[in-house]
């Protein structure tokens, strides 16, 4: 039985890649941070009563930023596969926090790195590195492949940009089976809160049920290639199964504004929305509602810009060219766009219809921070 051990496994990757790897037959080892509230919501169905016998689901304390934490859940593990997807990957936060930021997910690789070659592994274990399309930031050519030139525009970014190629150097120097997977962007129902594809079908689902009046919005017009997690934790695995190990590009080769994404989402509801205004002084209106199931009136304002949301440097333009990915890995994504839309609407209305249930009968319902 082969044995997988995942960073990041509370988030939408690990939970999908879990999920995947246990449907495979793995035994699958996470680290997980300790907080002060339960954060394992994405994982709870996986769990294994660990006083059962033939557990393939197991859970360790640790943090990216602590090397002897690493090097100790290693020893212990032994694992096959290493995937490493834990980060603080909020792109506009990492502006905040852009030290942490530098520490966990640049420097956090190069522990995982290290973890192994200390401990001898380099020849047994395969390791995954979650690199990402905010690496080609400022638009040098479209679409983004394998030689695509990197300007990175975030602290994010950046600490991403050294992980890359601490993965790199790693596997040239110590001939480790280490890989990038340069992904664009992959969402679903589990993605978090506040990246902007989750952010608008929770706003679209609370707007249509009466629990929200408007949406709060940053840059509209940046354009990204949007897939589903599902299919990408597909191409995390298939690319540590290959004989050699190489770096791939991960994307649908279509890319959209977060305009067309903010309409698709609010047709799925069937309200229609038009746009009206310049800048910051941009705003969406209701143009109609097909939906007799909501009541929503034609000509309200529901969206409007908030420069708060803004970048102090911001990536305009993602398109990536999954070329390598479809001919070497055989790799092809089932879900569209539409799909995706749909789906992650579908599955906020679903979760929002408990809190209109709960208002309809007289309970408070919380408010939660973007
Ligand atoms: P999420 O934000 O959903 O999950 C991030 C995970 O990392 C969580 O499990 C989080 O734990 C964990 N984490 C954060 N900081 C640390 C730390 N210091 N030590 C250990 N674990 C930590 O991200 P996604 O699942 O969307 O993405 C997975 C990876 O892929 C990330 O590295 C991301 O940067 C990268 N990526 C994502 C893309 C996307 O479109 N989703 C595209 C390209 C790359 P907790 O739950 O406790 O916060
Ligand atoms: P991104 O994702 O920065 O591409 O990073 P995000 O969904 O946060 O932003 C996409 C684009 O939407 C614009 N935008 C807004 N974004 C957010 N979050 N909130 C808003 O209100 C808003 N309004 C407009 C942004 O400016 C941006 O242009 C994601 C993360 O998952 C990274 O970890 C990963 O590496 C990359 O995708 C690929």
């Amino acid at each position: 039985m082969k044995k997988a051990l995942i960073t990041g496994i509370t988030g939408q990757d690990g939970a999908y890649l879990s999920e995947l790897l246990l449907s495979k037959g793995y035994e699958v080892h996470g680290l997980k941070r300790r907080s002060s509230l339960f954060n394992t919501d994405r994982i709870d169905h996986l769990y294994q009563d660990p006083h059962e016998k033939n557990v393939r689901f197991k859970l360790h304390y640790g943090d990216l930023n602590d090397s002897t934490n690493l090097i100790r859940i290693i020893q212990e593990v032994q694992p096959d596969e290493i995937y490493n997807l834990g980060a603080m990957s909020h792109v506009k936060v990492s502006f905040d926090t852009p030290e942490y930021t530098a520490n966990a997910d640049g420097i956090g690789t190069l522990r995982i790195l290290e973890a192994v070659r200390i401990l001898g592994l380099c020849e047994k274990t395969r390791i995954y590195q979650a690199s990402t399309s905010e690496l080609y930031g400022l638009v040098q050519a479209v679409p983004q492949s394998e030689t695509t030139p990197f300007y990175p525009r975030s602290p994010y970014a950046v600490a991403k940009l050294y992980a890359y190629w601490i993965t790199v150097n790693y596997r040239e120097a110590y001939k480790m089976y280490a890989c990038n997977g340069i992904l664009f962007n992959h969402e679903s129902p589990l993605r978090g809160e506040t990246f902007v594809t989750r952010k608008v079908t929770r706003a679209v689902a609370k707007i249509a049920l009466g629990l929200q009046d408007k949406l709060y919005m940053g840059n509209i017009d940046a354009r990204r290639d949007w897939g589903h997690a599902k299919d990408y934790v597909e191409a995390m695995w298939l690319i540590l199964q290959q004989e050699k190990p190489e770096d791939y590009v991960i994307a649908t080769g279509v890319t959209t504004t977060i305009r067309d994404f903010i309409k698709m989402a609010f047709a799925e509801v069937g309200i229609d929305i038009e746009f009206r205004g310049e800048g910051v002084d941009e705003k969406g209106y209701v143009a109609a509602c097909r939906n007799n199931e909501y009541q929503i009136e034609v000509g309200k304002e529901v969206l409007a810009i908030d420069p708060k949301y803004f970048r102090p440097t911001e990536v305009e333009l993602l398109i990536g060219d999954p070329t390598k990915a479809n001919t070497q890995l055989g790799w092809k994504p089932k879900y569209d766009l539409a799909g995706l839309v749909k789906e992650m609407v579908e599955s906020d209305v679903n979760l929002f219809k408990r809190d209109s249930l709960l208002k309809t009968h007289g309970y408070e319902i919380k408010n939660q921070f973007e």
